[in-house]
């Protein structure tokens, strides 16, 4: 049995009614200009930052405190290409006909190809992986809880620190994925969920118009 927790005072943060409607405000302010961009510059980003923006992620609540992730940042050009290759090679099929006519169909407002050239142009690509299970230091194996809720809560943490820090990203989900363990050298415990890129958008890149559904629309309230 693992031994109980020590606890401490909770540090809360309390703000008035009226300083947390500005703060809900502003923050929604900032989301609602989250755009997914598919034309990356290849400005370069300091490191300090990125890493900063997965410590954040870091942050995010997971199953049992077992913070089942791991994010491999990549900047290295030969990395980034074995990727764009791999990707471009899986989505090929992908648009070939391997999604099927309603999945194609739901993507053709977006105009998405197999072409990732956005892979190598960005600065950064990071492929957000979850651990299945837990192995420790003498090799034995645990079991890990809610591994994909963990992840793709950390995961839209990593999105909105992101964008809040002043870059833009792309969720890109090639699939199948498998082949970033390879290139990223991860062990077999771990699935990847995401491939976020991460960059500036090129100068005059555009964005397909789309909607985002209403408050009435997403929400009951009981
Ligand atoms: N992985 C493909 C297809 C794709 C699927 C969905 I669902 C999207 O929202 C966007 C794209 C691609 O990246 O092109």
């Amino acid at each position: 049995m693992a031994q109980k927790a020590h606890y401490q005072a909770l540090s809360f943060n309390e703000q008035s009614e009226a300083e947390m409607q500005t703060n809900a405000d502003r923050f929604f302010d900032i989301m609602k200009t989250r755009r997914t961009v598919r034309d990356f510059s290849d400005r370069p980003i300091p490191r300090s930052i990125i890493e900063r923006c997965v410590e954040t992620a870091g942050r995010a609540p997971s199953g049992a405190n077992q913070q089942p992730w791991t994010f491999a940042c990549i900047a290295n050009t030969d990395i980034k290409k074995q990727i764009r290759e791999a990707a471009e090679e899986e989505e090929r099929a992908f648009y070939a006909g391997r999604a099927g006519d309603e999945w194609l169909d739901a993507l053709e407002h977006l105009g998405t190809d197999a072409n990732k050239p956005f892979l190598e142009t960005a600065p950064w690509l990071i492929a957000i992986f979850g651990q299945r299970y837990g192995v420790d230091d003498e090799g034995m194996r645990h079991k890990h809880y809610y591994v994909p809720e963990s992840v793709n809560i950390a995961t839209g943490f990593l999105i909105a620190a992101l964008h809040q820090a002043g870059l833009a990203t792309l969720t890109h989900t090639p699939a199948p994925m498998a082949f970033l363990n390879q290139i990223c050298n991860r062990p077999e415990n771990e699935k990847p969920y995401i491939l976020l890129v991460v960059g500036y958008p090129e100068k005059g890149a555009e964005v397909p118009v789309i909607e985002k559904k209403s408050l009435e629309e997403i929400s009951v309230w009981l």
